[in-house]
């Protein structure tokens, strides 16, 4: 099979617009600030990242992380917003308690950028990512300074204390936590694994329910990070919450369907945020 390349230009091109990944590594490129950054490069946005904490871990499973110390990740930050002009942020795996607090703090004295806050609090093979500490509080804070806060349904359960199985309890849990302060609140039911993927987005007004065709395979691992990349990459390109959240899930249904066939290791294996595939992005 042959591909048609795109010319291509080596013109000067336009600045572009900046996003800003707060989020982990993954050694094996699926998940994390590596998801995030394809996200921002084929959202049309440039990428700028805050290491939270280093794991290792492939398509099977996570083995081991390293949180970063809130005043590591207080530097980085700082050295990116004083010098760039950053139109939205993400955040991702905090992995420790203090980062919570400090982005809390600074989301609250409003010096941070309009922010999605992706509330990693389980792994996927169901680990708490924060051990026995009850981080939801923590969480909450931060929440008051979001744009857009996006739980899939084990975090919407946590942060709620609600069983969340149903559309019904999924806008219930949305609705409770927009009243935490956020724009928009979109509980994730993706893992509801029916004809369709589903999300139930909430704005302090009216419930949006977010449609996707349910695309088969494994290779799903860095869904909610491309998810929350694109937002926040909407968001810096000028869309408000619901236009930003809705252009992300159609992005990141082209992007599972891109890498459905891909076989890159034994387990959950990425998506293919390039809506290209990979292979067409060659340069001759
Ligand atoms: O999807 C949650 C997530 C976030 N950040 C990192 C991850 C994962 C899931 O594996 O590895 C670094």
């Amino acid at each position: 099979m042959t591909h048609e390349q795109a010319p291509i230009s080596d013109a000067p091109s336009p600045t572009p617009t900046i996003a800003l990944t707060i989020a982990g590594t993954d050694s094996g490129g699926g998940a994390g600030v590596a998801a995030d950054l394809r996200t921002f490069a084929a959202s049309g946005v440039f990428g700028t990242l805050v290491v939270t904490a280093v794991t290792a871990q492939n398509t099977v499973g996570l083995r081991q992380f390293l949180a970063m110390s809130p005043e590591l990740v207080a530097a980085q930050l700082d050295a990116v917003l004083e010098d760039m002009d950053v139109g939205a942020a993400k955040t991702g795996m905090l992995a420790s308690r203090g980062v919570v607090e400090l982005l809390a703090s600074r989301a609250a004295r409003g010096v941070l950028p309009p922010l999605v806050v992706d509330p990693v609090l389980v792994s996927s093979s169901g680990k708490p990512i924060f051990g026995d500490d009850d981080i939801t509080g923590a969480y909450c804070e931060l929440f008051a300074s979001a744009r857009v806060i996006t739980p899939n349904l084990p975090e919407a359960a946590l942060l709620t204390g609600l069983q969340v199985t149903d559309l019904e309890s999924m806008e219930t849990a949305a609705r409770r936590l927009a009243d935490l302060g956020p724009s928009l609140v979109i509980v994730k039911g993706g893992r509801r694994r029916d004809a369709e993927a589903v999300d139930v987005a909430f704005d302090g007004h009216s419930v949006t329910l977010l449609r996707a065709p349910w695309v088969e395979t494994a290779n799903v691992h860095g869904t909610g990070c491309t998810f929350s990349a694109a937002i926040a990459a909407n968001l810096a390109l000028g869309l408000g919450p619901l236009e930003a959240a809705i252009s992300a899930k159609k992005f990141v249904t082209r992007a599972i369907r891109g890498s459905s066939s891909w076989r890159l290791g034994a387990g959950h294996g990425p998506l293919d945020q390039t809506g290209a595939g990979l292979g067409a992005l060659r340069t001759a």
